[in-house]
């Protein structure tokens, strides 16, 4: 009887642990638990025992219908979990949650796009700190004191002689300190200005270029930011230079593209003269080289800058600066 009943137990466990839908575990519940079932045979059979194996054996016989019924609940539980429309409920025809993928920000776009040009004409990347002392931000850039570029319009100060830096220039005086020529280094970053209106947020982004050693030429400067204009928008982009004015170089130059939208024809864009200002230039005013510990008489340099907002606007063709700071994802999304 002991063996029959092991037996049986191996049986109905094997069975039901492999069944794999509600119906056929109710077969098996039929065959088993059943009014004709294996447990109500055995169950008759017990009178016809010796009498002292009767409670022996029909204790066993009701733990093994006690064992398989739960076997059959937990089959139960596990077939419903499994099954598509069961009673957990899982509906495999609800179509998939939308998984939102991010894009990198258009500034952060033109900003590596630029960085990378530079670097592969031999520029390192140096970054600067954004709250700056008054003295690399404006008096080692040879900006002195009276300078309109310093008026409390256009800079945040933080205290007397600290401010936020309004251009990523002092980035460079401190390698120059640091490390003799040839320098050749491009700073990126965050800028900040007391100014906001339709053209102007009072954080926008720069990228400035630093190039020192013996015999740098004017020829230099036109050569390198040629070749950046034509990596960078395309190789038929007709620049010109022309004369300006910056406290720390001398000469200063502003570099000029033809007009990406007309292609020179004069639009709205370039307020129809065909052309549109991207640069400023100039070779290093000696004033700078001095502050550094430099000789003026070995080396020449050349140092330029430019805001990546009005890059990523041109190369994008975006008519409005404020559109990158309102964190729309769907204008975000499109570059
Ligand atoms: C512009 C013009 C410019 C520089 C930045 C520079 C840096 C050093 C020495 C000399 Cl360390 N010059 N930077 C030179 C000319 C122009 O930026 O329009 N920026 C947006």
């Amino acid at each position: 009887m002991q063996d029959r009943i092991a037996q049986i137990e191996k049986e109905a466990q094997e069975g039901i642990g492999s069944a794999e839908t509600l119906d056929s575990l109710d077969l098996l519940s039929t065959k088993y638990l059943g009014r004709k079932g294996v447990l109500t045979g055995l169950l008759r059979e017990i009178p016809a025992l010796p009498v002292e194996e009767r409670p022996v054996a029909g204790k066993a016989a009701n733990v093994l219908k006690q064992v398989i019924e739960s076997a059959i609940e937990q089959a139960r539980s596990r077939i419903e979990l499994e099954s598509q429309d069961g009673a957990a409920g899982i509906d495999i025809t609800l179509p998939g949650r939308p998984v939102h993928q991010g894009a990198i920000h258009p500034i952060t776009q033109v900003m590596e796009e630029i960085c990378d040009i530079f670097l592969r004409l031999g520029f390192d990347i140096v970054e600067g700190p954004e709250v700056e002392t008054d003295y690399y931000n404006f008096e080692a850039l040879n900006i002195p004191k009276y300078h309109p570029a310093r008026d409390m319009q256009d800079t945040f100060y933080v205290s007397d002689s600290i401010v936020l830096r309004t251009h990523t220039s002092g980035s460079q005086p401190r390698v120059m300190e640091k490390q003799d020529p040839p320098v050749r280094i491009v700073s990126p970053g965050k800028v900040f200005r007391c100014d906001s209106d339709v053209t102007h947020t009072p954080m926008f982004h720069q990228i400035e270029g630093l190039m020192v050693d013996e015999n740098i030429s004017f020829s230099d400067l036109k050569g390198i930011l040629t070749t950046f204009v034509h990596q960078f928008f395309d190789d038929q982009t007709a620049l010109r230079f022309r004369p300006s004015f910056f406290p720390f170089t001398e000469p200063s130059a502003e570099v000029d593209i033809q007009c990406v939208m007309c292609r020179g024809e004069g639009c709205r864009i370039c307020s129809k003269t065909g052309w549109l200002e991207v640069l400023g230039s100039g070779m290093v005013h000696p004033a700078v080289f001095e502050n550094v510990g430099y000789d003026t008489e070995k080396y020449t340099g050349f140092a330029f800058g430019m805001g990546i907002e009005r890059m990523a606007m041109l190369k994008f063709g975006i008519d409005d600066l404020r559109k990158f700071f309102d964190n729309d994802l769907r204008f975000l999304g499109q570059f």
